[in-house]
């Protein structure tokens, strides 16, 4: 499918340093060292309701990624997919009597719309789950003959057993990783399973519910992890530098993809790093779909709510840290653009080579947003108080807050 329009990222003076990044793997900081060209999949949306404040806190955090690489001079080879057909997609288009397929595509639409809004980079493959049906078919027929499968009244299960690092991404005990397994879309209860946790490669055709042919696996449909291990091992092979997403598919999703992958090719890692995203709340609880407590950020953009001031409200808070979304949070990041519009409107200002220079260390020890903006704060305040001769000033700010924080002022 297609992703949505890219917008310009200005070129600025000298490169930034080395992205330094937590892995949940390892539970350490990492400096990444991509090649010439940096491989990221990031996991996209289910698209069964509007992009909210959560969805696009995510995204945000591996915009923020790219933005480092490219500063870097890198290229970026960014890969997201659509998971548009899954049991909540079809439970709300049943529950609102509407068909699957067009509530997969209008949710897609304003998605695009809302990233587009939010100046996030584009991946140069958006896949749905449904377009990567062919590539999926094989791999679970690949899992099969190699073993590491098994079937329960025709649907078919991955073995966890088949993978000697099973449990490294998430690191998680047997027993934490069964209750996240049922809350996570498992089915630990179901009889016949070798181990509670083992997830669903390909599930067999279910009366009134959509169908394709799955060759010798049968009629059927996708399971959950394996969408993202066929999209990702197309576009960006095994050993690729950032599989990321939020805190939420640490277990099961990205643990489970990370063993597909490993027992499929016999390589291993699938990911160099894993990287997650804090959960953001409202009203004391994660925002989620299934619990309607949303921000959605069309909603905003409705009410005539700039999206730079909705990406400097994502961009105030770190990425790895959960936090809620409250009254305050948007009139702060108003407040915040329209300080630095006006300190950017001058004719000159305070010398900002020391700013892009900070900025440029904030992001790249572990995405600090909080610190990049706090010495945007600074200048401004400067430009505010004393002014300056810079007449390179303004121009040279304006770029980086652009180039490194998406924000178009
Ligand atoms: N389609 C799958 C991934 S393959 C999925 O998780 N879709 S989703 O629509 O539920 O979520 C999309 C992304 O937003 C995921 O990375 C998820 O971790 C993240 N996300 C969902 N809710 C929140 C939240 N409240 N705060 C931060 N990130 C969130
Ligand atoms: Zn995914």
């Amino acid at each position: 499918m297609h992703a949505w329009p890219a917008s310009e990222v200005p070129a600025l003076p000298g490169q930034g340093r080395d992205l330094r990044i937590h892995d949940t793997a390892t539970g350490g900081l990492l400096t990444l060292a991509p090649g010439p060209v940096a491989r990221v999949y990031v996991c996209g949306i289910t698209p069964y309701d509007a992009t909210h404040m959560g969805h696009a806190a995510t995204y945000n955090a591996f915009d923020l990624v790219q933005r480092v690489w490219l500063d870097t001079k890198r290229q970026v080879q960014y890969v997201q997919n659509v998971t548009d057909v899954d049991d909540p997609l079809l439970e709300r288009a049943i529950r609102d009597g509407e068909d699957w397929t067009a509530l997969a595509e209008r949710e897609t639409a304003l998605f695009r719309e809302d990233m587009t809004a939010l100046r996030m980079l584009p991946p140069a493959h958006y896949v749905g789950a449904v377009e990567a049906i062919p590539r999926i078919v094989p791999l679970v027929e690949r899992l099969r003959d190699l073993g590491a499968t098994y079937e329960i009244d025709g649907d078919h299960y991955f073995s966890v057993e088949a993978d000697p690092h099973f449990g490294e991404v998430s690191g998680l005990d047997a027993e934490a990783m069964r209750l996240l397994s049922a809350e996570r879309g498992g089915d630990p209860e179901r009889p016949g399973k070798k181990n509670p946790v083992d997830p669903m490669l390909w599930m067999a055709a279910r009366e009134g519910e959509p169908s394709w042919d799955g060759g010798s696996l049968g009629q059927g449909r996708p399971g959950w992890h394996i969408e993202c291990v066929a999209i990702a091992l197309e576009h960006l092979g095994m050993g690729f530098d950032v599989q990321g997403g939020g805190s939420d598919l640490a277990f099961p999703h990205h643990e489970m993809g990370a063993s597909h992958a490993q027992v499929a090719t016999g390589e291993h890692p699938f990911a160099r790093a894993y990287v997650h995203a804090g959960m953001v709340a409202l009203d004391g609880e994660k925002m989620s779909k299934s619990k309607g407590n949303l921000v959605f950020v069309s909603r905003l953009r409705r009410d005539g709510v700039d999206p730079a001031a909705i990406r400097l409200a994502l961009l105030a808070h770190h990425y790895r840290a959960d936090w809620e979304w409250t009254d305050q949070t948007l009139p702060e990041a108003e407040a915040r653009l329209g300080r630095w519009r006006s300190a950017v409107s001058r004719p000159d200002g305070p010398a900002a080579d020391g700013l892009l220079t900070e900025i440029r260390e904030a992001l790249a020890e572990d995405l600090d947003s909080p610190a990049a903006l706090a010495a945007v704060d600074r200048w401004a305040e400067r430009q505010e108080v004393e002014g300056g001769t810079d007449t390179g000033a303004p121009g040279l700010v304006s770029r980086a807050v652009d180039a490194l924080l998406g924000v178009a002022l």
